[in-house]
């Protein structure tokens, strides 16, 4: 890491004029006089990507020469947000665009406005991919990143009298500046069909899988431009097409009709991103879009492989790892199997062995609901030849593992077995990532502890060497450098430009922390940015806010173990003190929620629903005197993340402790300046081990104390009876007071908490997590102390920046060297 000039420092505004200018004129067709705002966005893009595509170049020839080793992630998400203020920041580019633009009579924020999100993903798991794809090409390592080219991301949203509605989101309606169509690369897979077994002229037993049906993926490619480094790397996106060879027949045949519904059905396949987060949709579908990009993908890179080796696979190991984002493509091991063992003959052994030096895994959760796994009667059906590929690795496994370490203990077996006996039997997805990896890692330490512990203890004491843990991490770039400006600025006068690339470089700010003029200006930064949002709140939601108020912001996907509702009803408890005492002292604050539930979530938007009556009438109540405002903002999204975290006072996270993987938003917000109200749960934990008790309000059960508490019997209506505030709170809901004239409309939270068990321990966090609501508002009235804890946080946080994510995954898993690219 260093302070190195960009490449392309010597572009000046001048030159950036005229390529936007020519590029108005020759890719765009028309001119200054005419031309939309859209139009200079997307001129603006091409005169961007001369530079992304003269890195581009350079960057693939040096990696082909140089025969380099190289990861490749495979994930089903990439959550990118916009690439135009990314990709000027990272070739340093930005100053001059906007100087370029401004002199062209354009504010480089509007053209910015121009681009949609582009939202392959539904959270944390795909904007980590995104966060480590950025690292990757900042550290100069040879990576692909490989996934699907959904036409629709993650689904928009509205509300319509308080209930979430989605909306297609159609993010390549109009063509998407950044990618460009590889069709000298396209694959062919294929799915459904039978097996059949025959004997080669040896007598030698071969499995031949005769296709049900055959389909292209036509890749795209994102070029992922290093801050300040050389090296673009490579975002590649499947799109499933119908193949021309297979319709062939048809259409011979007269069935032009069939051969069009075959082509639907086949670009049916990367349509859409499945909106479940968290939980397992078990659609033929699904296993469709994880088997045809694992496919395509490692054809892709057997492909480059034998350009530089031929038919010698002996380096392929030393070539290539791929590391596995979630169960999601773990179907890329049976798949590995296949194309060594069927198509290039190898012997079991010779490739097993190929595929557990290849293949790592990274889990990110423990919810049982979340945890894949597929009916062996769908699996035969899709893909029959990896069915028998999976038996096979799960007999051996079964029997020169697990029997030789437990001789004749079928409750191990059953335990371990890739298959879960029963009625439906079941492949269970996990197993197999474990049995197939040589590296298993959790994202946080407390969640690698409970997946060796929890998860799979009877793997860890078979190969304790292959678990390890990778604690997740946040592109600085991104998430300080593009989206604050105003305090990148500051930093950078205060500690040098070092620190987008060197976090830990942030560590310096804490000498300041107690200098009440750097106080003044860290908090003025955050006023300015307070205001900036309060404007973004106004024009989406209608509601005015305060600046001077706390920001109190919860922004995460709906999901009951997120407890927004614990902030709801906390939120009620506040209201309700300000009902029963008008003169109750508290200082003023927003909360802002954002988050998106799961269309078949039933509960999750029940509690949207509620969070947004309950605001409705909190906002509207004189009475209140403007203490509480409650805004929900609509289509949370990468793009609103980069308005909404630099302006955060507190950041709320608080999971129920051992639900939590990881979380990265807790890092995004700590690191411009938000202190936590948390539990002690994923990365949380590493947060206040960072930032030291005085700069972060914990509060709640430990992972031991909620599986005590729960050993012992959770009794929530004991909480409901004992404390007079909950009953109060959750009877109140059950009213028509949020709701006039239509009692019971909120009474699913309510019911969820007492008849339904509280699965999360809402209630019984719910007394710790207002003492520690209470401490922060002590806090905030100490102008100074107050500053001092945000300024630490910034200062404290620097171990989370996914460069040093990158650099463990370097370390522990990959054994990567990096590629210096001129
Ligand atoms: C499963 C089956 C069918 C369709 C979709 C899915 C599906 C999709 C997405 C299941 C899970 C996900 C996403 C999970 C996720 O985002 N997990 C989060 O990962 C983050 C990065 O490691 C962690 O910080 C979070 O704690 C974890 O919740």
């Amino acid at each position: 890491s260093s302070s190195s000039t960009p490449a392309t420092a010597s572009l000046n505004a001048e030159q950036l004029k005229e390529r936007i200018i020519r590029h108005l004129h020759a890719t765009l067709g028309t001119d200054i006089n005419k031309a939309s705002p859209q139009a200079w966005w997307r001129a603006t893009c091409a005169a961007i990507n001369e530079s992304v595509f003269d890195g581009l170049r350079t960057t693939q020839r040096e990696h082909y020469q140089q025969d380099t080793r190289a990861v490749h992630y495979f994930s089903l998400e990439y959550l990118m947000g916009r690439l135009f203020s990314n990709n000027l920041h990272n070739l340093g580019l930005y100053q001059s665009a906007k100087q370029a633009l401004a002199e062209l009579g354009h504010d480089i924020a509007d053209l910015e406005d121009q681009e949609e999100d582009m939202a392959l993903g539904n959270g944390g798991l795909g904007r980590l991919a995104a966060c480590f794809i950025d690292s990757l090409a900042t550290m100069n390592l040879p990576a692909v990143g490989y996934g699907i080219h959904y036409e629709h991301g993650l689904f928009q949203q509205e509300f319509q009298a308080g209930r979430q509605i989605e909306r297609p989101d159609s993010w390549r309606e109009y063509g998407n500046p950044w990618e460009i169509c590889r069709p000298e690369s396209v694959q062919e897979i294929s799915v459904y069909g039978y097996v059949e077994t025959v004997y080669d002229l040896q007598g030698r037993m071969k499995k031949v899988w005769h296709p049900g049906r055959i389909i292209k993926g036509v890749p795209w490619d994102i070029p992922v431009v290093g801050y300040h480094g050389s090296s673009v790397n490579v975002l590649r996106l499947w799109e499933s097409r119908a193949s021309d060879f297979f319709n062939w027949d048809v259409f011979n045949s007269g069935g032009y009709v069939d051969a069009s519904r075959e082509n639907i059905e086949a670009e049916t396949i990367s349509k859409v991103l499945y909106p479940n987060d968290e939980t397992e949709a078990g659609k033929e579908l699904r296993l469709i879009q994880q088997y045809f990009f694992c496919s395509c993908s490692l054809k892709d890179i057997i492909r480059r492989y034998k350009r530089a080796h031929g038919d010698d696979w002996s380096k392929f190991p030393e070539q290539v790892v791929i590391q596995l984002n979630d169960t999601h493509p773990a179907v890329a091991i049976p798949e590995l199997m296949r194309i060594l063992v069927d198509r290039a003959d190898m012997h079991w052994d010779e490739a097993w062995g190929i595929c557990q030096q290849v293949f790592a895994y990274t889990n990110h959760t423990l919810l049982p609901e979340a945890l894949e796994s597929w009916s062996v009667r769908m699996f035969e059906k899709v893909l029959p030849r990896h069915l028998e590929i999976i038996y096979e690795i799960n007999r051996r496994f079964l029997l020169e593992q697990v029997d030789v370490r437990w001789p004749g203990d079928n409750d191990k077996k059953r335990k371990l077995s890739i298959i879960e006996e029963g009625h439906e039997p079941m492949v269970r997805m996990g197993h197999l990532s474990v049995v197939g990896s040589f590296r298993v890692n959790g994202v946080a330490e407390v969640h690698s502890k409970l997946v060796q512990s929890d998860l799979f203890p009877e793997m860890v004491a078979l190969w304790p060497e292959k678990f390890t843990n990778v604690t997740n991490g946040v592109t600085p770039r991104r998430w300080l450098k593009a989206c604050n400006p105003r305090l990148s600025s500051m930093l950078d006068r205060l500690i040098g430009s070092d620190w987008p690339t060197d976090l830990k470089q942030l560590s310096k700010l804490a000498a300041h922390a107690d200098d009440p003029k750097v106080q003044d200006d860290f908090m003025a930064i955050k006023q300015q940015n307070k205001a900036d949002l309060a404007k973004v709140i106004q024009d989406l939601t209608g509601v005015a806010v305060d600046p001077a108020a706390i920001f109190d912001i919860q922004i995460k996907r709906l999901h009951e173990y997120k407890r927004q509702h614990l902030n709801l009803l906390h939120i009620l408890a506040l209201y309700r003190r300000i009902l029963q005492n008008p003169d109750y002292d508290m200082v003023p604050r927003v909360f802002i929620f954002g988050a998106k539930a799961a269309p078949g979530y039933k509960l999750a938007k029940e509690i949207i629903y509620a969070i947004n009556k309950v605001a409705e009438k909190i906002n509207h109540d004189k009475r209140v005197k403007d203490r509480i405002k409650v805004v929900f903002m609509p289509n949370y999204r990468v793009t609103l993340a980069e308005k909404m975290i630099p302006a955060a006072d507190v950041s709320e996270q608080i999971s129920t402790a051992g639900k939590e993987a990881s979380g990265t938003g807790n890092m995004k917000l700590a690191l411009n300046g938000a202190i936590t109200v948390g539990t002690l749960d994923g990365a949380n934990i590493e947060i206040a081990e960072e930032v030291g008790e005085d700069n972060i309000a914990i509060f709640g059960l430990t992972v031991d104390e909620v599986k005590a508490l729960r050993q012992s019997g959770y009794h929530s209506r004991d909480y409901y009876h004992n404390n007079p505030e909950i009953k109060a709170i959750l009877d109140w809901l059950e009213t028509d007071y949020f709701t006039p004239g239509k009692p019971g409309e909120l009474a699913a939270i309510k019911h969820s908490l007492l008849e339904g068990g509280d699965p999360y321990l809402v209630l019984a966090d719910f007394e710790g997590y207002q003492a520690a609501q209470q401490q922060i508002d002590g806090w905030y009235r100490d102008k100074a102390g107050w500053a001092k804890k945000a300024m630490m946080n910034t200062a404290c946080v620097g171990k989370f920046t996914s460069d040093r994510s990158i650099q463990d995954y370097v370390d522990r898993v990959w054994q990567l060297t990096p590629c210096k690219v001129d």
